[in-house]
């Protein structure tokens, strides 16, 4: 998978997530425009993931902390065949799968409710902390994935969850955090001025600071993370609302672009499509990831014995 491709996959999250947002006139397409190249590499290489069977014990788990920034994975959910298109017209609609939030257990792929940010970062502890454990009894073997803000990073559950996670070594758990210096109202210097690389190493983590645009930069740190004793935070420098005419700024943070906007990204990014459409090449370069992902089903059912498999759905039951 070149850079070309990814760029164009990374493009159709970002087309997507605003195209949502507009037709909804509300919701958050910063995120999804600063973290689609990260999510992109993370999907396509990494992430052992089946659409068929949403819930498959040894699927990586992956959790969106910064849940505002839900049309990043909707997008992607969309374009791995969790979800149909008609659900991101949807998108913020009563009834609909695609909450301005994602909710567990309306939405196909969605690990965890996230919103109160924070949440989903102390969640993805637990998942890594119920890895690690079940691994002694099944054959349990995955890593868990979850991005996070800087909205997140000021939450108190983070401070806990971090230190127990650091305490307990938990060394699959890998975190992305979208560290674009801007929050809500503004750049996050107005109101905090933590070292968050010196905080996670003081925990036990390691960390890692890279350029969030950059694949091959992501490639290398995710492979990094996963060969790890310790679990891993790695810092994404990105731009907030990159390629509009907020980047960079708290006004991208949320709320529909101007139609000239718009059209201007369309133009820069030489995306001549209809709302909501996605060329077939893209659509391709998509599905081949899920097939990468399936070879891993396979081989992780076959190593797992009938009883093995019982068990599991018995302890599934006990919750
Ligand atoms: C516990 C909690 N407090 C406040 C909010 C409201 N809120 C939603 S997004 C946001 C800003 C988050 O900033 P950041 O994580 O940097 O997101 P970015 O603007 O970079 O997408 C806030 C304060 C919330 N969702 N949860
Ligand atoms: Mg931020």
């Amino acid at each position: 998978m070149n850079h070309s491709h990814l760029k164009s996959m990374a493009n159709a999250i970002r087309f997507l997530s605003i195209d949502a947002v507009q037709k909804a006139n509300s919701g958050h397409p910063g995120m999804p425009l600063g973290m689609a190249d990260v999510a992109t590499v993370l999907f396509a290489k990494y992430l052992n993931h089946n659409p068929d069977d949403s819930k498959w014990f040894n699927r990586d788990r992956f959790v969106l902390s910064n849940g505002h920034g839900s049309m990043l994975l909707y997008s992607i959910l969309y374009l791995t065949g969790y979800i149909s298109i008609d659900e991101l017209k949807n998108f913020r609609q009563m009834g609909s799968k695609t909450p301005g939030h994602p909710e567990f257990g309306l939405t196909s792929g969605v690990e965890a409710t996230t919103g109160p940010l924070g949440q989903g970062f102390a969640a993805a502890v637990g998942m890594a902390l119920a890895e690690s454990i079940l691994k002694k009894q099944f054959r349990i073997n995955h890593y868990t994935y979850v991005m996070l803000g800087d909205g997140c990073l000021m939450e108190g559950i983070s401070h806990e969850a971090a230190s127990l996670a650091g305490h307990l070594k938990l060394n699959k758990l890998i975190a992305l955090f979208d560290d674009n210096d801007i929050s809500i109202d503004g750049a996050t210097c107005l109101s905090c001025s933590d070292d968050v690389e010196k905080r996670f190493l003081a925990y036990g983590w390691n960390v890692d600071k890279i350029d969030g645009h950059d694949f091959d930069a992501i490639s290398f740190a995710i492979e990094q993370a996963k060969k790890s004793g310790k679990p891993t935070m790695i810092c994404c420098k990105t731009i907030i609302g990159k390629f509009s005419s907020r980047a960079g700024t708290s006004s991208a943070h949320s709320g529909a672009f101007s139609e000239e906007d718009i059209k201007q990204m369309r133009e820069k990014l030489n995306w001549n499509y209809e709302p909501f459409h996605v060329p077939e090449d893209v659509k391709n370069a998509w599905k081949k990831t899920v097939e990468r992902a399936k070879q891993n089903y396979t081989m992780s059912f076959q190593r797992v014995t009938r009883k093995e498999e019982k068990e599991w759905i018995q302890c599934q039951a006990l919750g």
